[in-house]
């Protein structure tokens, strides 16, 4: 019988990976998508498969909406990747964002039990989590300090899950991801921007990018590869909670010298702190400067995934390294401009 999946934040960037794994698997895929003025399907059509998924209006936070929905289309499994996902709007909308983050969580889990536990559940849980890490490398046993309010709401819905999972029996699993990428990553997150400004510097279309902190350290893998370990987690006979990582740290500074590289730039990194500025070798043109307003009130300074577990477990491991994501980033921006493609 064909399998029936329904993804939450199919319009985001893993929802789009997901759906193309899960369509690919031949899974009926149903896509929950909330109201908006324009409903962007985007990446979606980048991959080629809207007209593989059947879009479905939901928001996380209308439970009716979540009930009627789960009764009528009764999928086997559900991954619930919507979420307001930037931490640096979660500081101005702490709210909306515990509301959607871990309430709306909730309200998913409420009706999977009221409907007898059936579907199986994922959660994205998230390495933001660890955020002042209490030991380096992270495993399933770290204890978390989450330091922004993303990673607090993150924080309760990834216990809810477990609570659920503990107390009705149900299937439910917590995918703790460290940062992934990809060229389908939202502008605003630090790899993309970076990215999409390398290949607006590159054919000169802007003279300089303006980053918050330089020393953030993060573990960054490429999305592809992450959306498979969501789904494996929903094979296994038990449900669990995994990491899922590279096993590699870098920082912003050394995403940017990859980057700029990418479009043969070599940079000379001067000053320090609000004052550091990245300047070509070749041109002595400044192309990174500091803006304070990037940086964050608390921030999770640096992040460091052990996905031992995972790999032993679920048989899974990442493919793509971080030169080769830096590499595929901008060689997408570069051709997107020139193709003058700006869908997202
Ligand atoms: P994303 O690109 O920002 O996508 C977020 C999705 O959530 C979008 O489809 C968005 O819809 C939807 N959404 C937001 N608010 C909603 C609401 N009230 N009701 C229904 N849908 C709503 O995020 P992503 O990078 O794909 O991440 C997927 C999930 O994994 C998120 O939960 C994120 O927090 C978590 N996560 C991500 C990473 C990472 O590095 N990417 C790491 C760990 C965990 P619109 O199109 O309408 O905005
Ligand atoms: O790309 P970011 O905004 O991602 P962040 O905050 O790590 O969150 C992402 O990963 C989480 C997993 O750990 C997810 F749960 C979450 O949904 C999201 O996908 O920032 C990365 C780092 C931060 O330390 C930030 O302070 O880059 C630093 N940064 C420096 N300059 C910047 C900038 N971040 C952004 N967005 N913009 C800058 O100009």
């Amino acid at each position: 019988m064909t399998k029936k999946a329904l993804i939450t934040g199919i319009t985001g960037q893993d929802g789009a990976y997901l759906s193309e794994f899960l369509v690919k698997k031949g899974y009926k895929v149903f896509g929950a998508v909330r109201r908006t003025s324009s409903i962007n399907t985007s990446r979606l059509s980048y991959l080629g498969i809207l007209n593989d998924v059947e879009i479905v209006p939901m928001d996380l936070a209308e439970i009716t909406n979540i009930q009627r929905l789960v009764e009528k289309i009764e999928p086997d499994e559900i991954y619930n990747l919507a979420a307001q996902s930037f931490v640096q709007t979660s500081y101005e909308q702490p709210i909306y964002t515990s509301d959607i983050d871990g309430i709306g969580v909730t309200r998913l889990l409420e009706t999977i039990r009221n409907l007898g536990g059936k579907p199986k559940f994922y959660q994205a849980s998230t390495s933001e989590m660890f955020g002042k890490a209490q030991e380096s490398p992270q495993n399933e046993k770290t204890p978390f300090y989450p330091r922004s309010p993303y990673g607090i709401a993150k924080l309760y819905s990834h216990w809810m899950t477990i609570n659920y999972r503990e107390a009705w029996d149900m299937f439910a699993c917590s995918g703790i991801l460290f940062n992934h990428e990809s060229p389908l990553r939202g502008t605003e997150f630090v790899t993309r921007k970076i990215s999409q400004g390398m290949a607006q510097i590159a054919l000169k279309k802007i003279e300089k990018i303006n980053l918050g902190n330089l020393n953030a350290e993060r573990d960054w893998g490429f999305a592809g590869d992450y959306v498979e370990a969501m789904w494996l987690m929903l094979q296994k006979d038990q449900p669990d909670d995994y990491v899922i990582a590279t096993g590699e740290t870098h920082s912003v500074r050394e995403f940017v010298q990859l980057a700029a590289n990418s479009i043969d730039i070599d940079i000379v990194w001067d000053n320090k702190g609000d004052h550091e500025i990245g300047i070509c070798k070749k041109t002595g043109e400044t192309i990174i400067s500091v803006d304070k307003q990037y940086t964050r009130p608390s921030e999770t300074d640096h992040l460091l995934g052990d996905a031992s577990k995972a790999k032993k477990t679920l048989g899974w491991k990442p493919s793509i390294n971080f030169k080769s994501l830096v590499n595929m980033m901008v060689e997408h921006d570069l051709k997107r401009m020139k193709d003058n493609n700006f869908w997202f």
